[in-house]
């Protein structure tokens, strides 16, 4: 052991906490910073960061891994490979959920869930809720229970057939998350206008992959937002509407928030990068491939989430990692056809691209400020799910979760990413930074070159009441 009782120095670094930016030695004892100063004594092992930016490990907030799917359907990333993408990626801790079937048991869902995890993940986890039978047992006695045990969120649906609730169902679960101290997010898309214009599109012959757009545009948020926000209006219980996709559900946001109402609201890369026309311009079935729910927009769209990012609309950034293979009979070709949109399995993998895409197109692109990046990445999700100080910061206490940052061309391929996935929808983009090394409990996991598996060496995370500041009515 060195003299200073110290594992780890990491040596010379730019410190980025949501609030600072200062110079600063950080040490680390047992898997926490015990102090961050300058000159200090030296540790057993020492990483000079030589004035790079350090930042706390990214919380994703809200990413699906190995979730149950009715068949031929799975997804691509377990716990192994959605983890491990996740640390290549920055990422120390993950916020997957465990999706009750409707007729299942809550506490069925949760323990099936938990043997998916058992001994894979090598990055710390907790697990989200999807309550999609809300039924008398699971009001009154598991979800109370559950909450009480660390699971603390809960997703309620407003479209899928399997997953979605009607508004009485939804009024029933925000009382539960009001009576217990629990956050409540919230999917707002308006299933049956989906629905109409679908069949209306299918009736046409317009069923290639591009019509998945056409068949939920902004209205359907928008409608399905501002239902959220009165439902959860009259239960008098904040909300967090999660990947919100352009301007008309941001106006109702910014609406809700000027009358006061405790709205949070996540947004994810594919509204900031990704447009309608990723889903094809003719009747390609590639845009497959960037099939996800909310669809992305335009560039319009994009700005206004820009803004909304720096001018404290968004609480959280999240990846709503959704990982499914394109070319596979279990992804994005179900059997192993090209089917009608419709029968396309939503979502877009992103766990491992979403923090650096936000660093190197909102920081040093000059969008948003160093502080806002921790913030919305690390800092704010871990309030919003009860896991700060622990997560989400770097302070004496908190755990050793660090990313070091690399500023410097990198081209995003889907060869150097390390999910399970066979595409990555951001194929060819050029970034200004990518993680160097990411660090968790004060192991380097990631050095900017090789993946260092600690499988099994995540440890699930009961979650806390959320810590999130109540917010001022404006913007
Ligand atoms: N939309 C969701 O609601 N969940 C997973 C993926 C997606 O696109
Ligand atoms: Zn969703
Ligand atoms: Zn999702």
């Amino acid at each position: 052991m060195s003299e200073s009782g110290f594992d780890l120095v990491v040596r010379n670094a730019r410190v980025a906490t949501a609030s600072d930016c200062f110079d600063a030695d950080i040490a680390v004892r047992n898997g926490r910073i015990v102090s961050l100063g300058s000159g200090l004594a030296s540790g057993r092992r020492e990483i000079d960061a030589a004035g790079r930016v350090v930042t706390p490990g990214g919380v994703d907030a809200h990413c699906h891994l190995d979730q149950p799917m009715a068949p031929p359907l799975r997804m691509a990333d377990d716990f192994e490979s959605g983890t491990r993408s996740a640390a290549c990626g920055g990422t120390t801790t993950v916020i997957p959920f465990a999706a009750q079937a409707k007729g299942q048991s809550l506490r069925a869902a949760v323990a099936d869930y938990h043997h998916r995890a058992e001994g894979k993940a090598h990055v710390d986890y907790a697990f989200h809720l999807i309550v999609s039978d809300p039924t008398p047992e699971v009001l009154e006695n598991e979800l109370p229970a559950l909450i009480a045990e660390g699971y603390t969120s809960f997703k309620v649906y407003m479209t899928y057939d399997d997953l979605k609730l009607d508004d009485g169902q939804i009024l029933d679960v925000l009382s539960v998350a009001r009576e217990h101290g629990a956050l409540a997010m919230i999917h707002a898309e308006n299933a049956d206008c989906i629905e109409w214009l679908t069949k209306r599109l299918e009736a046409a012959g317009r069923t290639a992959p591009r019509f998945h757009a056409h068949s939920r545009p902004m209205l359907v948020e928008r409608e399905a937002t501002h239902r959220a926000i009165a439902l959860s209006e009259l239960v008098d219980v904040p909300i967090l509407i999660v990947h919100v996709s352009g301007r008309e559900a941001v106006e109702q946001i910014r609406w809700a928030r000027a009358h006061g109402l405790q709205v949070h609201a996540e947004t994810c890369p594919q509204y900031l990068f990704l447009t309608a026309e990723d889903l094809g311009i003719d009747d390609s079935y590639k845009g497959a491939r960037c099939i996800c729910s909310p669809p992305p927009r335009d560039k319009a769209n994009q700005q206004v989430i820009w803004d909304g990012l720096n001018d404290g609309l968004f609480t959280v950034f999240s990846s709503d990692h959704a990982p499914f293979r394109y070319d596979a009979p279990e992804g994005k070709k179900p059997g192993g056809e090209e089917v009608a949109f419709r029968h396309i399995p939503n979502g877009i993998p992103g766990l491992e691209t979403r923090l650096a895409l936000l660093y190197s197109e909102g920081v040093l692109g000059g969008r948003i400020t160093l502080e806002k990046f921790v913030e919305l990445t690390s800092t704010n999700p871990a309030k919003a799910y009860g896991l700060h100080p622990r997560k989400g910061t770097i302070a004496p206490g908190a755990d050793a979760d660090l990313v070091i940052w690399n500023e410097g061309e990198y081209a995003i391929d889907n060869d150097r990413l390390h999910h399970a996935v066979d595409y990555t929808p951001y194929q060819g983009m050029t970034l200004r930074a990518w993680p160097g090394m990411t660090l968790i409990g004060g192991d380097v996991v990631w050095d900017g070159q090789n993946f260092y598996p600690r499988q099994g060496r995540g440890r699930f995370l009961q979650c806390g009441r959320p810590t999130l500041r109540p917010m001022r009515s404006r913007p």
